[in-house]
């Protein structure tokens, strides 16, 4: 790689402020890098358990000793995102997350709409199918109608479980469901026996081919996992909607992914209503959530809790 020279390279860690759970295993905190090049500020920071690369191969990859291997996603995020100038002041509409206990879930789908978002998102399978289908159910109920409700399985199914969730659901208004089957290859399958409109995720990644899904509502495009601008761009046609997604970055990878938003996908409920897992933040003014939108007023990074990598 000769692109990195004059690149600045710096770690940080920033704790949860609950343990999140990330592919079935808890973890405490975030960490990762961020990049400055001229004033301008990126991140990579690559997820366990989502990303296909660690921490340790950005840190080989800016080292420059990662030869002949592709370039890390996170890593091609943050490089494609030195190339923009920083963002200024931006609003990104978001999708509300609906987290936490049945009783918490409810509150919160009840002021939704006072809160502004035009959707929100409900995780299911994690727990007993008929529980979460009465929780559907009640969440739908307590929704306004112009309110879009998306879920998001992680991938949890088997066929027959997906099937017999949404055969009981039938008539429950859902936007799509994210990654609803343990095998992919099954989800149109799923869309022609159920109608259920469905999301890749977890199968954009190692940049799958869409061939197999034509009837997919809905591509989530989680940069610091797919990679930057380029396979972003690449990603579906001009129609496919294109919901920009967060992967626990900082403030940094979110604003740059709000950059992104704006561009691709102005107007489309984004889902990167997640800095509030976040105890702390590396930007001096962390974007907000106002209105539904999540909203950057200024890209001020704060260097006090950055430790040195390169050069
Ligand atoms: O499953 O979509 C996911 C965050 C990190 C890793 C995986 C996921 C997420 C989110 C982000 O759910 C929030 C959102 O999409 O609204
Ligand atoms: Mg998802």
């Amino acid at each position: 790689m000769s692109s990195i020279a004059g690149i600045n390279a710096y770690r940080f860690r920033i704790p949860f402020r609950r343990n999140v759970m990330l592919a079935g295993t808890p973890v405490s905190q975030r960490e990762g890098i961020l990049l400055e090049h001229n004033g301008r500020w990126a991140e990579a920071s690559p997820l366990p358990g989502f990303s296909s690369e660690s921490i340790d191969d950005v840190i080989a990859a800016l080292r420059g000793d990662y030869n002949n291997k592709p370039v890390p996603a996170a890593l091609s995020f943050a490089l494609s995102s030195l190339v923009e100038p920083m963002p200024t002041r931006l609003q990104v509409p978001l999708n509300g997350l609906l987290l936490g206990d049945e009783t918490q879930i409810l509150a919160d789908a009840k002021n939704c709409s006072q809160r502004g978002f035009a959707a929100v998102k409900l995780k299911v399978g994690r727990n007993a199918l008929d529980s979460e289908i009465r929780l559907v159910r009640q969440v739908r109920d307590l929704l306004p109608a112009d309110i879009h409700l998306r879920l998001d399985a992680n991938q949890a199914w088997t066929f027959e479980e997906a099937e017999e969730f949404f055969k009981r659901v039938e008539g429950v208004d859902i936007e799509y469901v994210e990654e609803p089957l343990q095998d992919p290859d099954q989800l149109e399958k799923l869309f022609a026996t159920t109608g259920i409109g469905y999301a890749l995720d977890e199968s954009l990644k190692g940049g799958n081919s869409l061939e197999k899904w034509p009837n997919v509502t809905a591509l989530i495009c989680k940069p610091t996992i797919l990679g930057g601008r380029k396979a972003i761009a690449e990603l579906g046609t001009e129609e496919t909607m294109k919901v920009f997604s967060s992967a626990f970055e900082s403030g940094v990878g979110i604003a740059r992914i709000m950059q992104l938003a704006a561009e691709f996908s102005p107007g489309t409920p984004a889902g990167l209503d997640t800095l509030a897992y976040m105890k702390d933040d590396l930007l001096i003014r962390s974007p907000s959530v106002r209105n539904g939108s999540l909203i950057l007023e200024e890209f001020a990074v704060n260097c006090e809790s950055l430790e040195r990598l390169l050069p």
